[in-house]
């Protein structure tokens, strides 16, 4: 059992490492959006796309199961998207997002976001070749995910806190839940915002214009 998952990650890691090193060739920026089913992924981009998208030329991969539902959503904002579906699959790997860029239009200097499987765990293990993993809890979810998939909240540089519209319905603790995301990650940047508002959106760009800068 050990000796198959080292080389499954091992092979994975080798696909991550060429598309990481072509990324870095083209100038592309690529954001891997990792979070429990129905946290708000698809939502936040196709926000953060209308608001955007004449700022920096984007691209979006979508992870699913089944369904193109959300590469369906994302093109209605008029930005190439490219739906995997993943079957039995509980995750995106390194070699199929090498596919992905084969047949996406990506020009260089590009902000791709690839929107993973909803799934907590099984995405925390895979590189995709991203240069930053972003979490995305909702508020609805309560504040113990941390802990409980500590993994996740490990391999994030960036967590948004999503849906704080619902917060004043809700009895979720934002300050006990970003001090576990801290005990797992001590250097995770936190972010509170809405995709339905709108609220805390702009530190949101600005932390993504820091890194299209750089
Ligand atoms: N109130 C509120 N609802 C939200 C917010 N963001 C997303 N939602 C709702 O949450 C539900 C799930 O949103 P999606 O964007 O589909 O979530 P997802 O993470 O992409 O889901 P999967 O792709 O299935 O994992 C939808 O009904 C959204 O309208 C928010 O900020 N506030
Ligand atoms: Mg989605």
């Amino acid at each position: 059992m050990v000796q198959i998952e080292q080389d499954i990650l091992g092979k994975n890691d080798q696909y991550a490492g060429a598309n990481r090193s072509w990324f870095q060739a083209q100038g592309i920026l690529a954001l891997n959006l990792v979070s429990s089913p129905g946290s708000g992924k698809t939502s936040l981009l196709t926000r953060s796309i209308q608001d955007l998208k004449d700022r920096y030329p984007l691209a979006v991969i979508e992870g699913d199961q089944q369904t193109s539902h959300d590469a369906d959503r994302i093109r209605a904002t008029g930005v190439p998207a490219l739906q995997i579906n993943t079957g039995k699959g509980c995750h995106l790997d390194a070699h199929m997002i090498g596919h992905a860029i084969e047949s996406l239009p990506l020009a260089p200097r590009s902000l791709l976001f690839i929107e993973n499987v909803g799934n907590l765990v099984c995405p925390a293990a895979f590189d995709l070749g991203e240069a930053h993993k972003v979490a995305i809890l909702s508020v609805t979810e309560g504040e113990d995910k941390p802990l409980k998939y500590p993994d996740m909240f490990h391999a994030a540089d960036l967590m948004l806190l999503n849906k704080i519209d619902l917060l004043p319905y809700l009895d979720f603790d934002v300050e006990q839940c970003i001090g576990y995301a801290r005990r797992v990650n001590p250097s995770i940047q936190v972010l509170q915002v809405s995709a339905r508002s709108g609220e805390g959106l702009e530190a949101w760009y600005a932390w993504l214009g820091e890194r299209m800068a750089g």
